[in-house]
């Protein structure tokens, strides 16, 4: 079965684009594919993240992966600052890839804007530390929403200079999965941005443990225009927020945008909204039952994920081990 890896930053409460970009999409995979799954907290910390809260927010998202289907029967489910292997090879990658490349990372503008000079050197380098999440496992595809295209293509230049410089063919390439008719899901306050856990507008966004009046609240207020629906997805052109709200009613009833505009052409946002809302609320209901049930006991989600992490090192020790070597290191 071909290694799969994936992460997720507890860097808030996971939004409907993680679940339809990613989470969702992670579920079924485990049946056919050796999975290894990650709330990656090295990653969240390239942004500030409050001490007092930041334990609970990863525990938090393990418990909506668990709410979401993720198995750790059929997965290995960890948190990243638990497996050592991660951040050594991050130090070898940052010596592998090139500013050059850095600089072209287009999430890395998003997130610094105008304020690049006060941002986190770890921000700047959080590609190579993605890199090393996959390649300490040789995980061969990697399942994440279209955001992340670009940092997957730069984990295979990293790859692939490690061979070349030191003339060994030791990491594979890595194919991306995007997959969905959600595999962008966009802020529900302005269709050109997408939808983050950390944008400061909660409006913005449907949380996993937003209650059915919230959703309906943001789904009411969610921005439109004023034409009614059209009927044909070339009448989607030039209008984002009605293009993310077909999008998303299309993937939550594992449909097709076309199919959304046969049933819905024509009728205006107010009813519109009415069939969304419902559709999330019976959708992404049990999920948020099920993850406060699973916050009721932090012992047992602890343990669980203790395990995971002891299967996650069990992997990606030897490997980044021989990486060391490969380098140059000296054994201790
Ligand atoms: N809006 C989105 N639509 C589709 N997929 C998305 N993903 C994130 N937002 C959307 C996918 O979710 C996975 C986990 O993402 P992450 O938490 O590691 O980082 P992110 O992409 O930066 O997600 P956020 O929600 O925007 O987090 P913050 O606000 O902390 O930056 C990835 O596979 C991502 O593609």
């Amino acid at each position: 079965m071909d290694r799969v890896f994936s992460g997720i930053q507890p860097t808030g409460v996971p939004t409907l684009g993680n679940y339809l970009g990613a989470i969702r999409n992670w579920v079924p995979m485990q049946d056919d594919h050796d999975c290894i799954f990650c709330v990656v907290d090295l990653h969240a910390i390239t942004v500030w993240q409050e001490p007092k809260l930041f334990a609970a927010q990863t525990r938090e998202m393990a418990a909506a992966l668990l709410a979401c289907g993720l198995d750790p029967q059929k997965c290995i489910l960890f948190v990243q600052s638990h497996v050592h292997a991660h951040a050594r090879l991050a130090w070898i990658f940052n010596c592998v890839a090139r500013l050059g490349w850095l600089n072209r990372m287009t999430q890395f503008k998003d997130k610094a804007g105008k304020n690049s000079e006060q941002v986190s050197s770890g921000l700047y380098v959080y590609p190579n530390l993605m890199a090393a999440d996959i390649h300490a496992y040789h995980a061969l595809k990697v399942p994440v929403g279209d955001d992340q295209k670009q940092h997957l293509e730069l984990a295979n230049d990293i790859a692939q200079k490690f061979n070349h410089d030191y003339g060994v063919e030791f990491f594979p390439t890595i194919q991306p999965l995007i997959q969905g008719v959600a595999a962008r899901v966009m802020s529900l306050r302005d269709g050109t941005k997408k939808m983050s856990k950390s944008d400061p507008s909660d409006a913005s966004r449907i949380n996993l443990t937003d209650s059915a009046d919230e959703i309906a609240q943001k789904i009411r207020r969610a921005k439109t225009d004023p034409e009614p629906l059209p009927s044909e997805l070339a009448g989607l052109e030039a209008r984002p927020e009605a293009r993310n709200l077909v999008g998303i009613l299309a993937a939550i009833t594992d449909s097709t945008p076309q199919d959304v505009l046969r049933d819905h052409g024509g009728k205006g946002f107010g009813q519109y909204k009415e069939v969304l809302t419902e559709a999330l609320v019976a959708h992404l209901g049990p999920i948020r039952e099920e993850m406060a049930r699973l916050l009721q006991d932090h012992a047992a989600l602890d343990a669980a994920l203790r395990i995971g992490a002891d299967r996650a090192a069990a992997i990606a020790d030897p490997i980044v081990t021989e990486a060391e070597r490969i380098v140059g290191f000296l054994p201790r």
